[in-house]
């Protein structure tokens, strides 16, 4: 019998040196202020996202140890951040700010903090160039200044792509007055990395009934399907350079993508769906054209080494989704996959460093 590839890291491991830079492409950190406004719309109590709700309802005020490690972490881009990053051999981290950024705030308010995020962490960058690189923050409540953001993030600070903490008010970026991001993204020729943040409220209810709303579940059926709502709006023929990144093996879509073919050409020629437009190619055809896919949270060879045989070795990048998964014993598992060379050193260094533009 084959033996199976074990789940889970064995513990104590550490990584060693290695022929290629490991460089995290989903990493988190949050402004102290931000933490103020969360606590001031929990306080006031008339946000309707029961994702926000609960997630952020417990990771704001949660004593436990995991929680208190995350909040304290979240706010340090500086020493205590790179001591954990020598510790676990991240050569460079892309940092983002925490979902569900300025997405869950009032529209003025998004704005402004969209604009000091990224001024805050352009700082950070600027004093350590050698080990972080950012995305840039935006408020998609108002599109035509969240792309004046972006070009400003972009041009003047410096930073790599935007990053879009997927609903916005529990809307998606599918709806076309959001594409002046896209227009923005795709003329400055960066990518945008959509993250997970609670469902939206439409999405959420039978996921918090049983505890699945977070990072177990809902996160992906969040925002796996943002990711499909774009790819059959027709968005990518509007915009055939624009390049996604989502995490999380590609939030699981790249191991059904052969029914998502089948079943998309299905619909389309049923005429069951008004909403559902005849496109130029297949999904999977934007899949290996537009969308790239991070590891983020699954430190496990068998989907990696997938994603890299159906997408193609240069669309699978690392993360570590620091500080929310940070154990040193995944980067060491990481190191031992079995996997060419080559494929290894794309995985862990130059696919960032080509689509970052690090
Ligand atoms: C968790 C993970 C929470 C991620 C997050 O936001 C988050 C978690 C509060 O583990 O509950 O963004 N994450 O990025 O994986
Ligand atoms: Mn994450």
């Amino acid at each position: 019998m084959a033996t199976l590839e074990p789940i889970g890291v064995a513990a104590g491991a550490k990584p060693g040196k290695a022929p290629y830079k490991r460089i995290a492409t989903e990493e988190a950190f949050c402004p102290p202020e931000m933490f103020d406004i969360y606590a001031r719309i929990l306080d006031e109590g008339r946000l309707d996202d029961p994702g926000f709700n609960s997630l952020w309802g417990f990771y704001l005020t949660s004593p436990s140890p995991r929680t208190t490690f995350i909040r304290q972490c979240m706010t340090d881009v500086g020493d205590q951040r790179l001591a954990h990053m020598d510790a676990s051999g991240i050569d460079v981290q892309v940092l983002s700010l925490t979902g569900p950024g300025v997405q869950v705030m009032d529209r003025d308010t998004a704005v402004g903090f969209s604009t000091f995020a990224n001024d805050w962490i352009a700082e950070k960058v600027k004093a350590h160039p050698d080990r972080f690189a950012a995305l840039a923050a935006c408020a998609p409540q108002d599109p035509a200044a969240a792309a004046k953001e972006i070009e400003r993030a972009v041009t003047r600070l410096g930073l790599k792509g935007v990053i879009i903490n997927s609903h916005t008010h529990g809307e998606y970026l599918d709806d076309e007055k959001f594409w002046p991001i896209f227009e923005a993204a795709e003329a400055l020729d960066v990518p945008i990395y959509i993250h997970p943040q609670g469902p939206s409220k439409g999405l959420i209810q039978p996921l918090l009934e049983r505890g699945l709303d977070g990072a177990i579940y809902g996160f992906s059926v969040e925002v796996g399907m943002h990711t499909l709502r774009i790819i059959v709006s027709g968005a990518f023929d509007r915009f055939p350079k624009l390049q996604i990144v989502i995490g999380h093996v590609g939030e699981s879509l790249p191991f059904t993508l052969y029914r998502i073919d089948y079943m998309h050409a299905a619909s389309v020629k049923s005429g069951r769906y008004s909403v559902m437009p005849p496109l130029r190619k297949k999904p999977s055809d934007y899949f290996r054209e537009n969308i790239y896919c991070t590891n983020s949270g699954v430190a496990w060879a068998p989907p990696i080494r997938f994603m890299q045989e159906v997408l193609g070795p240069e669309r699978v990048l690392y993360a570590q989704d620091y500080p929310y998964q940070y154990l040193v014993e995944e980067v060491a598992a990481l190191d031992e996959m079995q996997m060419s060379a080559e494929n290894k050193k794309m995985f862990f260094q130059t696919n960032a460093e080509r689509v970052f533009k690090l």
